[in-house]
């Protein structure tokens, strides 16, 4: 089973938000963004602009007829600054011109006066200037400062984790209609539908009745567009309000690098202690997490830094700390792990410390604390774990040992080349860390063709959401996948939806889709039963278009028995709901059941470093997922590939660099390095893990949206591996990304 949009993508034919038609009157806006990363805004001259070519409206905070303010979370986040600016690239004015090109033109012509404040772009300055966004959250595990008493080994140190670029393929924007009576329908690149449309109402006044939000699929999100497609869509929104014309704004690549969040960087610093097994008795972790300048998602992102900050491991004594810290860097939000990446980076970066002083491989170490059914996690969750079974399936299939034995062979006569290898067990909860937000619902026709049709709140971004969908209802109704459509996410059709995010979407969705499918299936079997004279409708079912009783085909197909239905008055639509049953979470203890279940795997990296240049290869990628049952391998192997390419740019190439005064340097592809097809591994291998059934994955089928990205975290260490074969006395500080440059001046410590 493909993806259904495979043809229509390598056509050319599917329809991203650049495709949707334009309507005659359409107008572009493009934003006027601050030059400067903290300051007082003293003025905003805007009459250049205002009389440049082609332009109908400049549009400031005061002309604003709702609310100036789209930060979900907290109020902490204007649509367009006023008062002060709090990081370059904040939108400050719109310009509405009759093409993108006068638009872009006009907006160069906005004059802000802006006296500059101090910047902090270091979330550590920013705690210790007690710039918070929350007040710092907590897990606690028995009892970290006894439990050091009793250890034989404590190692202490610091590990720092730099953001990441989402470079979705297709930018951020929107295109804003207006409808009578002052409503709008808002055509938005988001993951979030329901997020979209609540903020358009907030800043334009109006309700949420009133405004449509429609998603026919994204270009990509990675999370960077969980939250930060709202400013894009209040942008149009408010310039249709105010022109009565339809708006679109597409941002260019370095308008989007520019002017949007990306992943959180963090600062860590931890404790770790052993006994002599090498067993870890004791963490204890402080986290210092760049928010940039809003709150956006910050508060649950650090959260899950917190929920995964053990990672696959059991660890009976842990302190865990976060702070989420106020910097003049553009909001930083959700991307693909949301936090839970940086956490285990600082975990397996404690681990190789204690690797190195004890003098044993870092594996050894995993290996010995790997979390077991019903050990329980820092926040009271007892695992169900598969830990041992993925490393075990992993070890048995790509043998680590003799995988470290060969690059020990292969060091010793190599002079300038040196490989380095790392093992990176992974395990991720599932379910939003949120409670309230796991639901979702699904409404389904079946027309009196025959089709089905499904919409769903979930957003199709290439993780294969649709396609997955799809198939749950052609299996109910016993059907081929082509007789299933899958609709565009819309607020009209589908209300109050949760972000396509968390991995979630697909058992969100999916389970509602499946119990609709299920109740409009029960209705059909009762008018089944009277048409093949059945006794009941146990052991009715529907098969390959027809309906079965037991195994035996009857001459009722499924299109007589739609036909019939109808004339029989019997509804063929249904509306359903689905809640994740039996999670929650009480954050006065800190202690629930957050997660529906956890995905489990463990990968094997090996890497070979060029130790006169600095550059590197990664050579192989082996891993052990847990999918459950997939119910679609070639989406989910694709999925756990793009994850760990995702994942090892972030870890080895990707820089995002910000200077001293809050400018991204790294601003364009020409600065910031992403994997191309060469940086892919040769070798990436999969193997499944089939795992024992879970009643909150879909049909079984565990989420894998995110969780693979997590294996690339080994890549780091096992570049870090090669550079010590080469340089034994190398001080290697945790410092991701490894760039080639890092790794040169790495080995070559006097140069610089
Ligand atoms: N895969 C593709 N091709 N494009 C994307 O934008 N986003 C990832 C992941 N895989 C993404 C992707 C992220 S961040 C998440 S949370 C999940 O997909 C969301 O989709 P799901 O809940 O259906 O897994
Ligand atoms: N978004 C969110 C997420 O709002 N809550 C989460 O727990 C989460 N987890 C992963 C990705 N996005
Ligand atoms: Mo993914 S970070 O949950 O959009």
């Amino acid at each position: 089973m493909h993806n259904l949009d495979s043809k229509s993508h390598v056509r050319g034919e599917s329809v991203f938000l650049d495709d949707v038609p334009f309507v005659r009157g359409t107008l572009y806006a493009c934003v006027s963004d601050s030059p400067v990363a903290h300051g007082v805004l003293r003025s905003v001259n805007t009459r250049a602009a205002e009389t440049s070519d082609g332009v109908v409206r400049v549009i400031t905070a005061k002309d604003l007829v709702g609310e100036n303010q789209i930060g979900g979370i907290l109020p902490d986040e204007p649509l367009l600054a006023d008062g002060e600016v709090h990081f370059q690239g904040q939108p400050i004015a719109i310009v509405v011109a009759e093409s993108e090109e006068l638009a872009r033109k006009a907006a160069q012509k906005i004059e802000v006066k802006i006296d500059p404040l101090a910047v902090v772009t270091d979330p550590r300055t920013a705690a210790a200037n007690g710039a918070l966004i929350i007040p710092p959250k907590k897990f606690v595990l028995g009892d970290t400062a006894s439990a050091f008493s009793n250890c034989d080994h404590v190692f202490e140190g610091r590990a720092d984790i730099n953001g990441q670029e989402h470079l979705y393929i297709e930018t951020q924007g929107a295109y804003a209609l207006p409808l009578e009576k002052g409503g709008l329908r808002i055509y938005s690149s988001t993951q979030g539908p329901t997020a979209v449309q609540r903020t358009v109402c907030r800043v334009t006044g109006l309700q949420m009745h009133e405004v449509e939000v429609d998603v026919q699929r994204l270009g990509g999100g990675f999370g960077g567009k969980e939250d930060q497609a709202n400013a894009w869509a209040c942008i149009c929104a408010v310039a249709a309000q105010l022109t009565k014309r339809p708006v679109k704004y597409a941002l260019h690549r370095m308008e989007d690098m520019r002017m949007t969040g990306k992943r959180h960087p963090y600062s860590a610093d931890y404790k770790i202690g052993l006994d002599r097994d090498l067993k870890i008795v004791a963490y204890e972790v402080t986290f210092f997490q760049n928010a940039g300048a809003a709150c956006d998602l910050s508060p649950p992102v650090l959260e899950r830094t917190l929920f995964h900050c053990t990672n696959s491991y059991f660890v009976p004594n842990v302190t865990a700390t976060a702070y989420s810290c106020r910097t003049n860097l553009p909001p930083n939000t959700a991307f693909r792990g949301f936090g839970g990446p940086q956490g285990m980076f600082v975990i397996e970066s404690a681990i190789a410390h204690a690797a190195d002083n004890l003098k044993v491989k870092a594996s050894d170490i995993q290996r010995k604390n790997l979390i077991n059914n019903g050990d329980e996690f820092p926040y009271g969750q007892k695992a169900e774990s598969e830990a041992v079974s993925t490393w075990t399936q992993a070890n048995s299939k790509f043998d680590f040992s003799k995988l470290q034995a060969e690059i020990l062979e292969f060091n010793g006569w190599s002079k300038y080349l040196k490989k380095g290898v790392a093992v990176m067990p992974v395990c991720f909860g599932i379910s939003f860390t949120k409670t309230p937000m796991n639901h979702a619902r699904s409404l389904v026709h079946v027309y009196n063709d025959g089709s089905v049709a499904v919409s769903t709140g979930a957003v199709e971004m290439g993780q294969g959401v649709n396609t997955k969908i799809a198939q749950v209802a052609a299996r109910v109704f016993g059907l081929p996948i082509e007789y299933v459509k899958i609709h565009a996410a819309n607020t009209l059709r589908i209300a109050n939806t949760s972000p396509t995010a968390a991995s979630a979407a697909a058992d969100l969705n999916g389970k509602a889709t499946e119990a609709a499918c299920e109740a409009i299936r029960g209705r059909l079997l009762k008018v089944a039963k009277g048409l093949i004279e059945a006794k009941s409708t146990t052991g009715l079912s529907l098969q390959d278009r027809f309906v079965y009783r037991k195994k035996e085909k009857s001459n009722l197909d499924w299109h007589s028995l739609v036909s019939e239905a109808h004339l029989q008055r019997v509804n063929l639509s249904e509306h359903a709901h689905y809640a994740t049953p039996e999670i929650g979470f009480d954050w006065s203890t800190a202690k629930g059941n957050p997660f529906a279940y956890h995905v489990y795997g463990t990968a094997v990296i090996g890497v070979t470093v060029d130790c006169l240049r600095g550059r590197y290869e990664v050579d192989f990628v082996r891993c052990s997922h847990d999918f459950g049952s997939s119910m679609n391998t070639d989406i989910d192997h694709g999925q756990v590939e793009g994850g760990i390419v995702q994942g090892l740019g972030w870890m080895t190439m990707e820089e995002v660099v910000y200077d001293e005064n809050g400018k991204l340097r790294s601003n364009a592809f020409s600065t910031y390095k992403v994997p191309d097809i060469y940086a892919v591994p040769k070798d990436i291998s999969i193997l499944p893990l089939e795992t024992k059934r879970k009643s909150a994955a879909l049909l079984n089928s565990k989420a894998v949206g995110e969780p693979p990205l997590m294996y690339s975290i080994g890549a780091y260490f096992a570049i870090r591996n090669a550079v010590k074969a080469f340089s034994p006395s190398a001080s290697l500080p945790f410092d991701a990304p490894f760039t080639p440059e890092k790794v040169l001046l790495a080995l070559y410590p006097t140069v610089e």
